[in-house]
């Protein structure tokens, strides 16, 4: 049996950056697919269940989908060579798995479909070559790209908040940027489960498409440095004279990453506490049986942010990450769980401690279900 995993993915997509950089930086033998492959509709998809790239087909033909289950099959295999042994690291790292997986969709969608003149040749190329060639191709990529365009409204970007999700990003750039002028990854010299998340809208949108491509390279050029890094087998570190090669020793959450976190926080903190009440609303008025998909929206949440209100939408799906964060925390001891918390309040992150669903999201044959 040969040892090659197939990865159903595509390169412009924002979760597929995610694992497929997992798979590299564990020299993990793959080929990758695009989805418009006969194999992912007759094989792959009854096992799947949903159309979501990425998907993970495994030597033994174990189908995965879902970038954080991808990454979850690895780690849970190889010792969780991305989890690092500290609390207070597990924690971050776990953070960041979310915020990079659902807390940025909001400047990634933005960048990617407001600046069209820039970007939209680029991507078309990509929705286009998805798709084997067929005469409906033209047609079925204009669908496509149609149903795309008014994507960053889902997320609450319009003409009177563009100016406040701009501001907001690039600050994060700053912040960001600054924390690798001393580290190459979140936690100092090699990634956790929290880089790989994070990468998920670096890459494909802010950190590749030509327009915030751009932005990155002039403005960022240290990120825009761990974005190929993080798609490098090796450490990739030859700008740092005096490179480690573990996470940092200590338990040690650098203040840089702290500050990162702070700024993240303005719209993080608001948004999952609009989000978990819109959802426990939404768990009394429906009380769904144990088993019952947790749909990927499940209505909108409003949220002030400087002054603005933003619309967005209630995923469940942040909830899923989040309860790992929370798993860590609950496992704690009373000392453990006294300095997480001194540190989450240190950058505005702590209430996410106890912004929970009433009920948990699992995942269960490839789909996510409400728990009990
Ligand atoms: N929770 C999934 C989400 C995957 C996902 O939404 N992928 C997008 C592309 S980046 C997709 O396949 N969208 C098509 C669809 O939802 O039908 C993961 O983290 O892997």
């Amino acid at each position: 049996m040969s040892d090659t995993h197939t990865l159903y993915a595509i390169t412009h997509s924002l979760y597929s950056g995610r694992a497929r950089s997992y798979l590299i930086k564990h020299q993990i033998p793959f080929r990758e697919l695009s989805t418009g492959h006969e194999s992912f509709k007759a094989d792959v998809l009854p096992k799947a269940k949903l159309p979501t790239i990425p998907t993970l087909v495994t030597p033994a033909g174990e189908v995965i989908r879902d970038g954080a289950a991808i990454i979850e099959h690895f780690e849970a295999a190889n010792g969780r060579p991305c989890r690092p042994s500290g609390p207070k690291q597990q924690v971050v790292s776990a953070l960041f798995d979310v915020i990079g997986t659902d807390g940025l969709l909001r400047p990634a969608m933005h960048y990617r479909w407001n600046y069209q003149e820039d970007n939209l040749a680029f991507v078309r190329y990509h929705f286009f070559h998805s798709q084997r060639d067929m005469p409906t191709r033209d047609d079925k990529t204009e669908h496509m790209m149609g149903r795309m365009q008014q994507v960053a409204q889902v997320w609450g970007v319009n003409e009177s908040t563009t100016a406040l999700v701009e501001a907001l990003y690039l600050e994060f750039l700053n912040v960001l940027n600054a924390h690798f002028e001393d580290y190459a990854y979140l936690l100092g010299w090699r990634p956790c489960v929290g880089d790989f998340g994070l990468l998920a809208p670096l890459y494909a949108h802010l950190g590749r498409d030509p327009h915030p491509a751009r932005i990155m390279q002039q403005r960022a050029v240290r990120v825009y440095r761990w974005v190929e890094r993080m798609n490098r087998a090796d450490q990739d570190v030859p700008e740092y004279f005096d490179a480690g090669s573990d996470f940092l020793a200590g338990d040690d959450v650098p203040q840089s990453l702290l500050n990162v976190l702070k700024v993240v926080a303005e719209d993080f903190v608001p948004e999952t506490r609009a989000a978990a009440d819109s959802i426990n609303q939404w768990l009394k008025d429906n009380a769904p049986d144990s088993g019952d998909a947790a749909e990927r929206f499940l209505g909108q949440c409003q949220f002030e942010l400087r002054g603005q209100t933003i619309t967005s939408a209630a995923q469940p799906y942040r909830f899923f990450l989040l309860q790992r964060v929370h798993a860590i925390y609950d496992a704690l001891d009373a000392d453990g769980q006294r300095s997480v918390q001194q540190m989450l309040d240190s950058c505005a992150m702590g209430e996410l401690l106890s912004l929970r669903l009433d009920r948990p999201v699992a995942q269960v044959d490839n789909l996510e279900v409400w728990g009990a």
